[in-house]
């Protein structure tokens, strides 16, 4: 395995932590140690790469010609694209996930880059004609200043990418600060942002809570892009408003449902929904783990999807993770392996069991996925984000009661809809409390289309023209 960055990225280079603290990361699918070396960003460096993307959005990024940064937006998407699978297998090296999706990843995020890319000069202002006072009005679209992402550790590229490439192409610069349990796919972008931007204008800071704690209080900061769990969630609206009231964005958890209508094509319904419960190990905001099926096929189903959760499971889909055939990877790391676990004995003591609920094997964090049924809607199982390959099924008998239990929970991030009938489907797609709707399919964010929650899930959203929003403040000028 090549070397990989430890250090921190700033100003175009990498330096050493002035905070002299580190942070560990162990490879899941085999608890070997990766690294205990990366430098873990403290108040004088979070403060340092304010002060270069400070001057970067003064002087050189947030100064130039919109068609150059579309240039140097473009070249580093290329650039990414070329080396995806390199970066994804450094992901996958420190948070387990299976290497074709995190490769898959980050071909996403430079898709994202491409995107936005398009996007930078075309954010055109609008001008009113003067009224009887006689002033005309400018209606100017602006960049905010510096602005800041954090990170979850399950598809890096993509949380990164969502957040960097609209702050960029506005004119903003940007400061990134990656899970602590996967930092090293976005370390290696460095280089990459060398050859395309200049110093400044994409910052690299690792660290855990409290780096996170440091960049969502900064004064000089000025909007931050928050992806992770709801209680985090809080804090961070909670710093911003204790700081310098910055704008925030916040991408949360889910527990989102799907619902299955007897006159669904059920063969497409299972492959569908075994594909979206299993991908990056069930680790996906968006994956529809609460599943609804109507009564009259509820038995078939779950026979079918324990089968096909079965099958999946010998076939030899579920493995070493560096695999480029592998697809399903562990779990990413014992805090999470440990909760998955801790979520198995909620479901078997709540529930029934259909298959799964173990440990695979004894090497490494993987879990068999797993099926529970009649589990109760008070459950902690039913209510709480497992974040792992576990459903729960339960059933309905018509589209009123499905379309309750659908948004009887907190969240409201995503939701699948399986049926033949189109009026149903869209009927049922605007009843459901949720920012995304996947119909006959499982969700997958795309970069031209908004993507975010409603309820805790969050607010703002990521991707599309509405993804640029989030990085642009409006000005108004009058002239007499
Ligand atoms: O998330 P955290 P964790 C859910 C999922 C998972 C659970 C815990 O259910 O099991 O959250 O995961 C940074 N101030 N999701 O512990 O703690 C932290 O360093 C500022 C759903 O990884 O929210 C990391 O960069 N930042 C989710 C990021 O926040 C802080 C994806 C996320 O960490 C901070 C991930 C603080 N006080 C987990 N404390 C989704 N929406 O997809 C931590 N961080």
């Amino acid at each position: 395995m090549a070397t990989f960055e430890t250090q921190l990225f700033i100003n175009n280079e990498f330096v050493d932590a002035k905070s002299g603290e580190f942070l560990s990361v162990y490879n899941p699918a085999d608890g070997t140690l990766v690294s205990d070396k990366i430098h873990s960003a403290g108040e004088a460096d979070v403060d340092a790469a304010v002060d270069a993307a400070q001057k970067a959005f003064k002087s050189s990024w947030g100064r130039m010609d919109p068609t150059d940064r579309a240039k140097a937006m473009l070249k580093f998407a290329d650039l990414i694209r070329e080396k995806s699978d390199e970066l994804g297998l450094l992901e996958t090296r420190a948070m387990g996930s299976a290497v074709a999706m995190q490769s898959g990843g980050y071909k996403q995020g430079a898709d994202l880059f491409t995107y936005y890319a398009g996007l930078a000069d075309k954010i055109l202002g609008e001008a009113a004609y003067p009224t009887s006072t006689g002033r005309y009005k400018i209606i100017q679209k602006e960049p905010i200043g510096v602005c800041a992402g954090i990170g979850a550790w399950n598809v890096s590229a993509i949380l990164f990418a969502w957040k960097a490439a609209p702050a960029l192409a506005a004119g903003n610069t940007f400061i990134f600060k990656p899970s602590e349990k996967a930092p090293l796919g976005s370390l290696a972008l460095g280089p990459l942002i060398k050859e395309c931007f200049p110093p400044g204008t994409i910052n690299i800071v690792n660290g855990g809570g409290k780096t996170g704690q440091l960049l969502a209080s900064h004064m000089e900061i000025r909007q931050i892009g928050f992806t992770g769990s709801t209680a985090t969630g809080r804090k961070i609206q909670e710093y911003a408003a204790k700081s310098n009231l910055k704008r925030v964005s916040l991408e949360l958890g889910g527990k989102s449902p799907s619902v299955i209508f007897e006159d669904a094509d059920l063969e497409l319904a299972v492959a569908r929904s075994r594909d979206g419960i299993l991908a990056n190990t069930g680790q996906i905001c968006a994956m529809a783990s609460r599943v609804f099926v109507q009564e009259s096929i509820a038995d078939n189903f779950i026979d079918l999807l324990k089968t096909s959760f079965e099958t999946v499971s010998k076939s030899g889909a579920i493995g070493d993770p560096t695999d480029k055939n592998t697809q399903v990877g562990p779990l990413a790391d014992k805090a999470q392996f440990d909760r998955v676990m801790e979520f198995f004995e909620v479901g078997k003591k709540d529930g029934e069991l259909v298959t799964g609920g173990v440990q695979r094997g004894n090497v490494g964090l993987f879990v068999e996925p797993t099926i529970f049924k009649n589990t109760p809607g008070h459950s902690r199982i039913v209510r709480e984000e497992v974040f792992g390959p576990v459903v729960t099924v339960q059933t309905f008998k018509t589209e009123e009661d499905a379309i309750k239990l659908a948004n009887d929970t907190v969240f409201g991030l995503s939701a699948c809809v399986y049926t033949n009938n189109i009026n149903r489907a869209l009927r049922v797609s605007r009843e459901i409390e949720a920012g995304t709707v996947a119909i006959n399919d499982w969700y997958f964010p795309a970069p031209d289309t908004p993507f975010g929650g409603v309820k805790q899930s969050g607010y703002g959203r990521e991707g599309g023209l509405e993804g640029l929003n989030e990085y642009i403040q409006t000005k108004t000028i009058q002239i007499r």
